[in-house]
Formats: structure tokens, sequence, C-alpha cells
């Protein structure tokens, strides 16, 4: 396992040394919109903690990060009026993962509306 890396982008968007549009934060988690949307209303979440991916999140930083998940697709629901919510989260380079701090995609969806690729 690869050690994480404090200079990833979501580490500065963490210490505010890069701008992020910001929609909910609580002691451990924060959410931002992503700025490249596959659909309207496209948010990530992460832990404020030090975390790559789900291979090495303990089972705080997961219970934590869920709750804010569940938090948010409920509240996107509403918000976009949506008939479903896609969850998604990518570890490893060769698991699709860019950023290399932990994220879940909250990714509000309208009934036969595919997503951007
Ligand atoms: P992935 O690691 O494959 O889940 O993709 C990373 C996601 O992060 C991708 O949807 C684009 C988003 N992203 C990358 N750089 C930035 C950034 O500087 N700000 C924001 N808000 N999102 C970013």
């Amino acid at each position: 396992m690869t050690a994480y890396d404090p200079e990833n982008i979501f580490a500065k968007i963490l210490r505010g040394e890069i701008p992020s549009t910001r929609v909910y934060e609580d002691d451990e988690t924060l959410a931002f919109m992503d700025i490249m949307p596959r659909g309207d209303g496209h948010l990530l979440v992460i832990p404020k903690t030090p975390c790559r991916n789900i291979l090495d999140a303990t089972p705080e930083q997961l219970a934590a990060v869920m709750a804010t998940v569940q938090k948010l697709a409920r509240a996107v629901m509403k918000a976009f009026d949506a008939d479903g919510v896609t969850v998604q989260q990518f570890n490893e380079a060769a698991g699709g993962q860019e950023v290399f701090h932990l994220h879940f995609h909250v990714l509000p969806r309208r009934e036969g509306l595919p997503l951007r690729p």
C-alpha cells in the first residue's frame, strides 16, 4: 500500500489551500461539489483525517463518511427531485482512483438520464 500523500488535491481543499464549493461539513467529514460533474448535483464526501482509500480506511473513518453519504443522498433526492442516487468509490489507479484521498461520489439520478462520461 502506497503511503498517504498530504499534497493530494483533496488534502489541499481540506486545508483551504485551494477553493471548493463546500456543501456540508461536520467534525469528521467534508462534502463539496465535484469540479468535473457527471450530472447535476454531483458531490464528493471525504473524511477530514488522512486516508488514501478504502484499503487503508479505519472502521471509524468509514462509519463517519458513510453517515454523511447517507445524509447527503437523502438531501440530493429532495434538492434535485431525483428518482435515485448513485454512490461510487474507486481504489488505486487500477481501480479508477485519480485523487488519492478517500472519497465517495454522490450523484442524484433521473429516470432515463445517463451520467456524463
Ligand atoms: P476519482 O479519484 O476517479 O474518484 O476522481 C476524482 C474526482 O475528483 C473527479 O470526479 C474529479 C474530482 N476532482 C479532481 N480535482 C478536483 C478539484 O480540484 N476540485 C474538486 N472539487 N473536484 C476535483
